[in-house]
């Protein structure tokens, strides 16, 4: 489903239609949502003020606090009785974050997924094994009703039970798979186990995404899994998976479907707008959502919009992988380091599997980083070398610990935790 007259917009229309759409939805929530109303009266600011693209930047964030405050569904814009879906997502404490959507935003849904399918090689009549979690989790319904969008035949495997998703896998033979991409390491290690060669195994393209990996990690199951992969990024605040897809041919920066959501990039402590190219904090404004549009959300991701004409002919701009969440950096004496640059360093060298686990310790004022990596070498020799090339790409001093294969955490279908932080315990 490749959509020119949305995806390949000329770009003088396309900034007038997220103006218009914009204006549309900051109205709605002014009219209609008493906390947005609240907020923009604090800062003096009406629906009018909103002019241009430009006039955007003097518009309040939105962060994961305000969802929590208004718990369940008081940023929602519809009355309950046009909700369609809830979904939730699990913080690390306290109540869930809950997201609203009615049939309008469903809609949206279907459409912006089907298009990363698309965008990812999936073509309609494939089997799909969708192996993200199915529940109040936006992965597997989200890309479920995409599949169905487009005209996929799709298997609901979910995630976990590993031996199942093999034996799927063979019997079923898809072409499509959706996964994180650390449970795409665990698939295909099974399937190896299982005697599959890569070429032997039918599929042909993945999607992944909810968690941050690397290029390198990329080619690792690209190998195992005999596909082409690409990046799906989403959040639930603004609708799941599917804000931005990268393209099979390219696979150089994840599109943003940039009808429905408006892209920033602001610097993580000031919160002013950077210019393309620079990395800083992902800000995203679901435009076109009507039951729970959301202004300016503070995604915490890391990346930054890639400058440059896009070979696609689409008219969207492209995003950098993500480099982390701004929660996830780790400021080691000073040093700012994020878990994918360790990944890169090691999947970089080759002599070690990409499964690895940071662990945080504090002695006295000083934190101290244990790298942990998996390795079928147990060399004192390596272990000096991973360390000495992480001071020289990524500037910090870290002690490597070397584990035999299969003994680091693994995802168990969902997303992986990389860091364990025993700072706040001592
Ligand atoms: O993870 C939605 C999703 C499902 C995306 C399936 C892709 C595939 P949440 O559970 O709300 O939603 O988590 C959103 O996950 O803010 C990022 O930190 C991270 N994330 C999502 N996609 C990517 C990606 C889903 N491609 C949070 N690369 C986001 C890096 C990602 N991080």
């Amino acid at each position: 489903m490749f959509q020119p007259d949305r995806e390949a917009m000329p770009v003088a229309q396309l900034r007038a239609h997220q103006l218009a759409s914009l204006q549309d939805m900051v109205a709605r929530q002014y009219e209609r949502v008493p906390a947005y109303q609240r907020k923009f009266d604090e800062q003096g600011l009406k629906p009018d003020d909103l002019k241009t693209l430009a006039d955007l930047a003097r518009f309040p964030f939105t962060r994961k606090t305000d969802l929590r405050d208004n718990y369940p569904t008081g940023l929602c814009a519809v009355p309950r009785s046009e909700l369609r879906r809830l979904h939730a997502s699990s913080g690390t404490t306290g109540k869930p974050t809950v997201v609203g959507y009615d049939r309008n935003d469903l809609d949206i849904f279907n459409e912006v997924v089907a298009r990363s399918l698309y965008a990812s090689g999936a073509r309609p009549g494939m089997v799909f094994h969708n192996a993200y979690g199915y529940g109040l989790f936006t992965g597997g319904l989200g890309l479920d009703g995409g599949g169905q969008r487009l005209g996929l035949n799709t298997v609901p495997v979910s995630g976990g039970g590993t031996d199942k998703q093999v034996q799927l896998i063979q019997d079923l033979e898809p072409e499509v798979i959706s996964v994180t991409p650390s449970y795409a390491l665990v698939l295909g290690e099974a399937l190896k186990k299982a005697g599959m060669r890569p070429e032997d195994i039918s599929l042909k393209y993945a999607l992944l995404g909810a968690e941050p990996w690397s290029d390198k990690t990329r080619r690792e199951i690209e190998e195992k899994l005999g596909v082409k992969a690409c990046n799906i990024y989403g959040l639930s605040e603004v609708i799941g998976p599917g804000v931005s897809n990268e393209d099979v041919n390219e696979q150089n920066g994840s599109y943003i479907w940039e009808d429905h959501f408006y892209p920033e990039i602001v610097d993580p402590e000031t919160g002013e707008l950077l210019p393309d190219g620079e990395y800083g904090v992902l800000v995203l404004s679901s435009m076109t959502r009507t039951a729970m549009p959301i202004l300016r959300y503070w995604t915490g991701d890391i990346t930054c919009l890639m400058p440059g004409e896009s070979p696609s002919g689409r008219t969207s701009r492209r995003m950098a992988q993500i480099r982390g969440r701004s929660d996830d950096l780790i400021i080691l004496r000073g040093v700012n380091v994020y878990p994918t640059q360790l990944e890169a360093v090691l999947t970089g060298m080759g002599q070690t599997s990409p499964h690895y686990h940071v662990v945080l310790t504090r002695t006295g004022l000083m934190d101290d980083l244990t790298l942990q990596v998996e390795t079928e070498s147990e060399s004192p020799a390596l272990q000096k070398e991973i360390q000495k090339q992480i001071k020289a790409q990524v500037g910090v001093s870290v002690h490597c610990e070397l584990h035999v294969p299969g003994s680091l955490p693994r995802s168990e279908g969902g997303k992986l935790k990389r860091v364990t932080d025993l700072r706040a315990e001592r």
